[in-house]
């Protein structure tokens, strides 16, 4: 029989959808002892809450999260809220010794992301950040062929993550939809949504970032906001560079903005070392491109590995060699892997929020150097 986990969820936007079907899928796919309760969905909208509850089979609701986080039936609290909400819900949470599982990024910004930390960590609670893209398996197999030493010393790490649906001056700021765009909800722009991911992959990967330096724009400087209805100043980062040194002296690129006619959710890495390179695209998500130097000379060149053998991470859980799982699946791969790490002797689920922590410290750190002009510390 397997052992109950009655999940809060706290938001129905993209994310809450996201989460919802890792949960409903999770066990589908995986042998698990634990298995997702969708005890209660909570938002203030009560009309979209309940549509949002009855489409994904949420048993109950709530409007208010401080209740939800009462309630004695409920286990784990997953936020799925935005940014500026994150904080509040996971410190009470921790507080009253639920688990807690909370969308990217960590926090508005570091300080407020080390009050969570300490709070998670104080209670002890099994926790986890839903960065998603270390279980998109290729991704995975980037970490498994960096661990195995094939590509030995690392010299370079190049990321960029471009998209380009912001460049219309006429769309809102705020509100639902669009919080994204207001930095009092967000906390910063592409830096805390799109590079924190880009960050985390690549201190999954190859390790700490020291020093960083960074130049960031804002191209529209006002548009409406969606709840005022009046024109705003416009102060999140519509597009950041940054490069970065690593601990281990890899040096890096870093790119992103949402400023990119017709790139969409261009997430890609480089990584270049002594004995070869990987190079990954979201938007081909099932290859890895690998170059292997230790090979004969006169058999050299890219290998593009389609990651869909019973071999490769998480695909035997799926179907059959060849065939491929989509964006949905790296969210039921993470929550399967957390509800794994509750489970004797297994050990904690990573990303936790002290590995995200360290991303919000970057990120700070990024957001500090646009200003100053100056390499700035990203160790917090
Ligand atoms: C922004 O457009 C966004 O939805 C991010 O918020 C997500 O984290 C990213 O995975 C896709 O793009």
């Amino acid at each position: 029989m397997a052992k109950k986990l009655n999940i809060g969820l706290i938001g129905y936007g993209f994310m809450g959808r996201a989460h919802s079907n890792a949960f409903l899928k999770a066990n589908q796919f995986f042998d698990l002892e634990y298995e997702p309760v969708l005890k209660a969905a909570c938002a203030r909208n009560e009309d979209q809450l309940k549509s949002f509850a009855d489409n994904w089979g949420w048993e109950s609701t709530e409007t208010d999260w401080r209740r939800l986080i009462e309630r004695d039936d409920i286990d784990c609290i997953d936020i799925g809220s935005p940014n500026n909400t994150h904080k509040e819900i996971a410190i009470a949470a921790a507080e009253a010794g639920k688990m807690v599982l909370c969308e990217k990024p960590l926090s508005m910004d570091a300080a407020e992301g080390i009050a969570m930390t300490e709070a998670i960590e104080k209670a002890g609670v099994a926790n986890m950040v839903w960065f998603n893209y270390r279980r998109v398996p290729a991704i995975s197999l980037a970490k498994q062929l960096v661990d195995e030493g094939r590509l030995g010393r690392v010299f370079h790490y190049r990321a960029l993550y471009l998209q380009d649906w912001t460049i219309s001056p006429d769309l809102p700021q705020g509100g639902e939809g669009l919080w994204r765009l207001d930095a009092a909800i967000a906390g910063s722009g592409v830096t805390g949504d799109l590079l924190a991911h880009s960050i985390d992959t690549a201190i999954w990967l190859i390790g700490g970032v020291d020093k960083v330096s960074a130049a960031t724009e804002t191209f529209i400087k006002e548009r409406e906001h969606q709840v005022t209805g009046k024109k705003q100043e416009v102060t999140i980062d519509d597009a950041c560079m940054f490069l970065a040194r690593f601990s281990n002296g890899a040096l890096a690129t870093f790119e992103s903005t949402r400023y990119a006619r017709g790139r969409k959710n261009y997430n890609t890495f480089e990584v270049n070392g002594e004995h070869g390179s990987i190079h990954f695209n979201l938007e081909d998500p099932h290859r890895l491109d690998y170059f292997d130097n230790r090979l004969d000379d006169h058999v050299h060149g890219w290998q593009s590995i389609h990651v869909t053998d019973m071999e490769h991470p998480y695909m035997d859980h799926y179907w059959v060699p060849g065939t491929t799982i989509g964006y949905e699946h790296t969210f039921v791969n993470a929550f399967a892997d957390f509800l794994k790490s509750l489970e004797d002797g297994q050990d904690p689920v990573r990303p936790n929020f002290r590995d995200a922590l360290e991303t919000q410290h970057i990120c700070d750190a990024v957001l500090k150097s646009a200003k100053t002009g100056a390499w700035e510390n990203a160790k917090g």
